[in-house]
C-alpha cells in the first residue's frame, strides 16, 4: 500500500480522493490538507484512517506519507513541488507544474541535481483510452506521418473570474501537451485569433490557436468555454493517408421519438473520468516500482512556455516563436 497525502480538498481534490479510496488499487488515502480545514474534514470522515493536517508543509514531511498529490491552487504548486524534492517524496502536481515557465525550469533543474524522477505532471487526457487509442494507430504507421491536427475544446461556462489569460494558460494547455504527446513533435511559434477583435470582452471565452509544429505539421485549436450545451473535446488528426478520429464522448446515447441524441458531460470530470481513474492507478504502479510514468516535469515546464508564448501572442496580435530549449539527457 502507498499512503498517499492529498493537498487540496476542493472540486477536483475531493474527486481525486474519491477515486483513491474507493477505485485505485494498492491506494491507501493517508492524510488531506485544505486552506479550508472544514472541506478537508468531510473528506476524511468518509474514509477510515484518513487524517486531517495542518497544511501542505506538514501533510509533505509526515513520515507516515510516502506520496503526494497537488491539487491545490496553481499559484501554490511551486513551493509545494519544491518541498517534495528537498523531502524526496514522488509528486503527482495537477497541472500547472508552476505558474511561470521559469519557475517550471527551476523544478526541472531541482529534479536533475537531485538525481531522481520524481514529478509527474497532472496531465490527464495522456491516459485516455481515446487518446490513447488515436496514438496507438498513428504509431502503428498505418496512416502515413501526421499533416494537421485540429482540436475542439469546449466547456458548458467558466466563472466570471476566468479572463482571457486563462482561456490560454488554463484550458488550451491541455491541447498544447496532448499536441506534443501525439505528435512526439515540439511546437515552434503560436498565433491566436481574431487578433484585433472589435469587442476585446469575446477574448475572454473564445479564441482560435494555430501552432506550427516541426516538419510543419499544423495543429489548430478552437477554444469556446461558453458552449452552453456541455463539455466538449474533440480531436481530429489527419495523417498522409488517413485521419485518425476521437469519437464523441457522451455519457449517455438516447434514442426515442424519432430522435437520437447525446448526453453530454456538464464539466471535464465526468468527460475525463476514465482518464483520472487510470492516470492515479498507473501513478501508483509507478510510484512502487520507483519510476515516473505521464507528463516529466521538463513537459510540464514545455506545456506553460507555450501557453506563454500564447499569451505573448494574443496581446501583441503577432506569430510569436517558442523556446523550446535543448532538452535535458535527464528527461529523454
Ligand atoms: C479546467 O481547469 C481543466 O483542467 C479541464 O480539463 C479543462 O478542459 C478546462 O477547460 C479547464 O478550465
Amino acid at each position: 500500500m502507498v499512503n498517499v497525502g492529498v493537498i487540496g480538498a476542493g472540486v477536483m481534490g475531493s474527486d481525486h480522493a474519491r477515486f483513491l479510496s474507493s477505485n485505485v488499487q494498492d491506494a491507501n488515502l493517508a492524510a488531506i490538507t485544505d486552506a479550508d480545514r472544514s472541506r478537508a474534514e468531510a473528506i476524511a470522515a468518509k474514509v477510515p484512517g484518513c487524517r486531517v493536517l495542518t497544511d501542505g508543509m506538514a501533510l509533505i514531511n509526515d513520515p507516515k506519507i510516502d506520496a503526494v498529490l497537488i491539487v491545490s491552487p496553481d499559484q501554490t504548486h511551486y513551493d509545494l513541488v519544491q518541498a517534495c524534492l528537498a523531502a524526496k517524496k514522488p509528486v503527482l502536481c495537477e497541472k500547472p507544474l508552476a505558474f511561470t515557465a521559469a519557475e517550471c525550469l527551476r523544478l526541472c533543474e531541482a529534479e536533475m541535481k537531485l538525481g531522481q524522477k520524481l514529478i509527474q505532471v497532472g496531465f490527464m487526457r495522456r491516459f485516455d483510452p481515446s487518446y490513447t487509442a488515436m496514438k496507438a494507430e498513428l504509431k502503428s504507421g498505418k496512416y502515413g506521418k501526421p499533416v494537421i491536427l485540429h482540436c475542439v475544446h469546449r466547456n458548458a461556462e467558466v466563472p466570471a473570474w476566468f479572463d482571457a489569460k486563462m482561456l490560454i494558460t488554463n484550458s488550451a494547455v491541455h491541447e498544447f501537451d496532448i499536441a506534443r504527446w501525439l505528435l512526439d513533435r515540439e511546437m515552434l511559434a503560436i498565433s491566436t485569433f481574431p487578433q484585433a477583435p472589435a469587442n476585446p470582452d469575446i477574448l475572454r471565452n473564445r479564441r482560435i490557436i494555430v501552432l506550427e509544429a516541426e516538419d510543419d505539421v499544423v495543429v489548430e485549436i478552437e477554444v469556446f468555454v461558453a458552449a452552453k450545451y456541455g463539455y466538449d473535446v474533440g480531436g481530429e488528426l489527419v495523417c498522409e493517408s488517413g485521419t485518425l478520429a476521437l469519437t464523441p464522448k457522451a455519457q449517455v446515447q438516447i434514442r426515442t421519438q424519432g430522435q437520437e441524441r447525446l448526453d453530454f458531460s456538464p464539466d471535464w470530470r465526468g468527460h475525463f473520468a476514465d482518464a483520472y481513474r487510470i492516470e492515479l492507478q498507473a501513478w501508483m504502479k509507478a510510484v512502487q516500482e520507483k519510476r515516473t510514468v505521464g507528463a516529466s516535469a521538463w513537459d510540464g515546464y514545455l506545456a506553460t512556455a507555450i501557453a506563454e508564448a500564447g499569451v505573448r501572442a494574443g496581446e501583441t496580435a503577432s506569430r510569436v516563436k517558442i523556446d523550446t530549449g535543448k532538452r535535458p539527457a535527464f528527461y529523454a
